[in-house]
């Protein structure tokens, strides 16, 4: 049993996938959520949550939701590769309206970054959280961006902020990939809310990894100021998945796997522009 915020925690993105994992392990720690997603809430209500349909695109909205709030934990938005103009309104708009809504509360923001903000580093690297970004398309962009507009809020406005540079989060690893990481969904629900709990956080950034073998490419966090470490690992998943991968030299190369060689066209003959008809 964690410490319980004095304060509601607001949850964006709460009926995607680690919406609803956080959804019920937070209610189940005793914290009371407020939840929003642009698409309905699929499970149970569970005690101390309500829920309320909005767009991150609606600055008003996401205001009036944070009223009262001491923490915001993000993971609202578009969650793969998308062109540009799908990006745009939840990923880039969205964030803003969060940091709006957190200098105006004086609340924290959770932010899910995510590897594909530095996914064309290479997996033979070792880099650590302050390590260039790299982001491996629109939607990795949209995550350095959150990053930045953490930094930016943190060092203007004092609003803290922690970024979680999520691995792969799902029930179990699926690939080789994945050996390295994959962050299970108990180790993201402690990382998550000692992120909201511990007193001072500043303005940081967590890898988001199990506590996996295969797991060389990330080092060098502010982990243990937030006393987190993850408990689980995906080495057991080593025997089955260690040959589970793709015959695309891009894909294995680069940290970010298949979200690389989405639309990759270096050294390939120029192609129409965008905007060409
Ligand atoms: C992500 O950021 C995505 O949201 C998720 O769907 C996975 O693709 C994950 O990264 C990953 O890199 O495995």
């Amino acid at each position: 049993m964690t410490d319980t915020p004095a304060k509601p925690v607001l949850l964006t993105g709460a009926s995607g996938g680690l919406g609803r994992v956080l959804a019920k392990s937070l209610t189940e720690a005793g914290w009371t959520l407020r939840m929003t997603d642009i698409v309905p809430f699929p499970d149970a209500m569970p005690a101390r949550a309500s829920f309320t349909k909005a767009d991150l695109n609606d600055g008003p909205t996401i205001l009036r939701l944070a009223e009262g709030c001491g923490a915001i934990v993000h993971l609202g938005g578009v969650s793969t590769e998308h062109p540009f103009e799908t990006i745009l309104g939840p990923n880039i708009r969205g964030v803003f309206h969060v940091y709006e809504a957190a200098r105006r509360e004086r609340a924290r923001v959770i932010f899910a970054s995510s590897n594909h903000a530095i996914g064309f580093h290479e997996r033979v690297e070792s880099i650590g959280a302050d390590t260039q970004f790299l982001p491996d398309g629109f939607y990795g962009l949209s995550k350095a961006y959150g990053e930045l507009m953490g930094r930016l809020y943190w060092f203007k406005h004092g609003v803290e902020s922690v970024a979680i540079r999520i691995g792969s989060s799902f029930p179990e690893p699926i690939n080789a990939r994945m050996l390295a990481t994959w962050l299970s969904y108990g180790d993201l629900s402690r990382l998550v809310q000692r992120c909201v709990v511990t007193p001072k956080v500043g303005c940081t950034v967590i890898w988001g990894a199990s506590a996996n073998s295969a797991m060389t490419w990330w080092r060098d966090d502010a982990r243990g100021a937030l006393g987190w470490a993850p408990q689980d690992s995906a080495d057991p998943f080593a025997g089955q998945l260690g040959a589970k991968v793709s015959d695309d030299p891009i894909e294995e190369r680069y940290m970010g796997g298949g979200f690389c060689s989405i639309d990759y066209s270096r050294g390939a003959p120029a192609p129409r522009g965008l905007f060409e008809d």
